[in-house]
């Protein structure tokens, strides 16, 4: 009895430790333009950054804090933030996507998001209103956890990772759409960076510790190569998820996804050592445009030694994320429902060249976001059609387990975004024009790899599967950010009854809505029913025959060799 009394006492205490250490969290960030910065040496540019100054700080929290993200717009355009990674069970409303969750906060407005930290990691928070955060407006959100660390280490270091471009976002994305680029090339990076600096970033080491590094990859588009002179790396953890340890000599980063690696340090003094970030040319059209494609950053041993020059250590082309074993077992079971997603990139009958799952080249609502109609429109909420055809609308019912075959018809890999799960990867195609079909038998799997963020290979495809446990309007979409903004999108509308009957909007984000010419009840043109009268379909396939598609290529080529000189002279003052 006594001993069961203690006992009880003991949790109290620790519950009243926990509550204590859970806190409020407040960051404020005036989002202002900031003029001549120069993270690489070669050029300097404008960019977004937060308080007058960029880099903007990390966010340093702990699991079960409140982060209170209070934004106020001093741009001269919209903007919105999304925390990536975060479940934001019950609070998808913070989740930022335009048009799908929130309304745009416009020049001038103030937003505050309030973001219970229900997981532990390594996350990052990003614009998701055009490319604003390849101008800049992104940041490392580290999680600790309320319990002890997984693994032990000495120390921690932040490294974020990004592609770097001389020419602010929206001008490169208006080369990309035009018809001057009918082949869908990529704007090149000019430059890497290793946390805003393309050389000059250090880590100090201590002999004999044992080091995290929490690896963040903010690009637009390329994948990275990671490597450490004369070290080993140990992987720990994949987007939030703690892992069994692998231990690689170099290994693929793609775009918005993260990797902690624990580094043990040598027993030296006499010797520095290069940590490299290697762009991979083969994402690039043209790899040459790219001024700086490796940056590195140095682990400082002792400040006074010469940096070690080392042979470099080969690009690991086989390392494989699906080895990765989380620490917390979740088995593979049979799906109840699937979706395929094939990876269409063409040029649309608008001209331009679009990147889309199934040709349908994805636009939010036009009037009312996808949650406030999954909100107001009673049984109608289960109906696709009611939120436009455009955001290609795919409704799951509550706690099904959904599949997703992702077929990628499109000779480059594409990085795929869930918002607000983990995914199981139960499959990955390992040869080219391996697509998946259900004669694939997908054998049992105790613990697959989860992750928020896969990439799946040119001509190749993935299987993921999710629980739909969390009510809420999420989107799947690439994060090469060129191709989400020429269309590659979907719109899970997961289990919009229990949307309706737990998600507790605040009245005060309607209110933000219905002020900034939105409506908060109807379809995706704020009526009822299936009334979309006025609703516009984005660009269509070009239709009819093969014919009729050769003709308009031909014409397009055409155009574009009569103007090939403008392209020239808009590739010499841009790139
Ligand atoms: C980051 O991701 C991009 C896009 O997937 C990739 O090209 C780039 O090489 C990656 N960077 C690093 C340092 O791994
Ligand atoms: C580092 O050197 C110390 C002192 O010589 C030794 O005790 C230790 O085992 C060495 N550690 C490693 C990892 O070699
Ligand atoms: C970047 O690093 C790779 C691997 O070491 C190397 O092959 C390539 O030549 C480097 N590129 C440049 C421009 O230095
Ligand atoms: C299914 O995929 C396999 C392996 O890629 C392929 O050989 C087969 O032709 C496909 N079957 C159908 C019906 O597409
Ligand atoms: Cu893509």
């Amino acid at each position: 009895m006594a001993k069961a009394s203690t006992l009880g006492v003991w949790l109290l205490l620790a519950t009243l430790a926990f509550v204590a250490r859970a806190a409020n969290v407040t960051v404020n960030w005036d989002i202002t333009y900031v003029y001549n910065v120069n993270p690489d040496g070669l050029a300097a540019r404008w960019v977004i950054g937060v308080n007058g100054s960029w880099p903007i700080p990390a966010i340093n929290v702990t699991e079960g804090d409140l982060l209170i993200l209070s934004v106020k717009n001093s741009l001269n355009v919209s903007t919105s933030l999304h925390t990536h990674g975060m479940f934001q069970n019950g609070t998808g409303y913070y989740d930022g996507v335009p048009g799908v969750v929130q309304c745009p906060i416009q020049p001038g407005q103030s937003f505050t998001y309030r973001i219970p930290m229900q997981q532990h990691g390594t996350y990052w928070i990003h614009a998701h209103y055009k490319g604003q955060y390849g101008d800049g407006l992104r940041t490392a959100l580290i999680i600790k956890p309320k319990a002890a660390e997984v693994y032990k280490y000495d120390q921690e270091y932040t490294v974020v990772l990004s592609d770097w471009y001389h020419t602010p976002h929206d001008d490169l994305m208006v080369w990309f759409m035009s018809p001057y680029n009918p082949t869908g090339s990529e704007p090149i990076p000019d430059s890497t960076l290793i946390n805003d600096n393309s050389d000059n970033s250090t880590f100090a080491i201590t002999a004999g510790k044992t080091y995290r590094f929490r690896l963040i990859n903010v690009s637009l588009m390329p994948s990275m190569f990671i490597s450490i002179d004369g070290h080993n790396m140990t992987i720990i953890e994949v987007d939030g998820i703690d892992v069994q340890p692998y231990t690689v000599q170099s290994f693929a980063i793609t775009t918005a996804q993260r990797y902690s690696i624990l580094v043990t340090a040598l027993n030296t003094t006499t010797q520095n050592f290069q940590f490299h970030a290697d762009t991979d040319p083969s994402m690039l059209d043209f790899p040459d445009k790219c001024t700086k494609p490796n940056a590195t950053a140095t682990l400082i041993y002792n400040a006074t030694a010469p940096t070690a020059v080392m042979d470099r250590v080969p690009w690991n082309m086989t390392f494989n994320d699906m080895e990765l074993v989380p620490v917390v077992p979740v088995a593979a079971v049979d799906p109840d429902t699937s979706f395929e997603l094939n990876v269409i990139l063409n040029v649309f009958d608008d001209a331009s060249n679009h990147a889309t799952f199934n040709n349908i080249v994805y636009a939010a609502p036009p009037v009312t976001p996808a949650l406030w109609t999954a909100l107001t429109m009673g049984p109608q909420a289960t109906d696709p059609t009611v939120y436009g055809q455009n955001s290609h609308p795919l409704v799951l019912q509550h706690n099904q387990m959904v599949q997703v075959v992702i077929n990628n018809l499109d000779v480059k890999g594409h990085p795929f975004h869930l918002h607000g799960h983990v995914f199981q990867v139960v499959f990955r195609s390992t040869e080219a024009g391996q697509y998946y079909n259900s004669s694939i038998v997908i054998p049992p799997q105790p613990n697959p790899v989860r992750r928020d963020t896969v990439i799946v290979p040119g001509t190749g495809s993935a299987v993921l599967r999710f629980r739909a446990d969390n009510p809420g309007i999420w989107l799947i979409h690439c994060h090469i950010e060129w191709h989400f903004e020429a269309g590659l999108a979907a719109t899970f509308i997961e289990a919009p009854l229990e949307i309706q009957s737990r998600i507790a909007v605040p009245q005060e984000l309607s209110n933000f809505c219905t002020n900034n010419g939105f409506k908060t009840s109807g379809n995706a043109m704020g009526n009822n029913g299936t009334d979309l009268t006025g609703y516009q379909l984005t660009a269509q396939p070009l239709s009819g025959n093969f014919e009729t598609k050769g003709i308009i290529s031909l014409v397009v080529t055409i155009v574009v060799a009569l103007l090939g000189l403008g392209t020239v002279v808009w590739f010499g003052h841009h790139q």
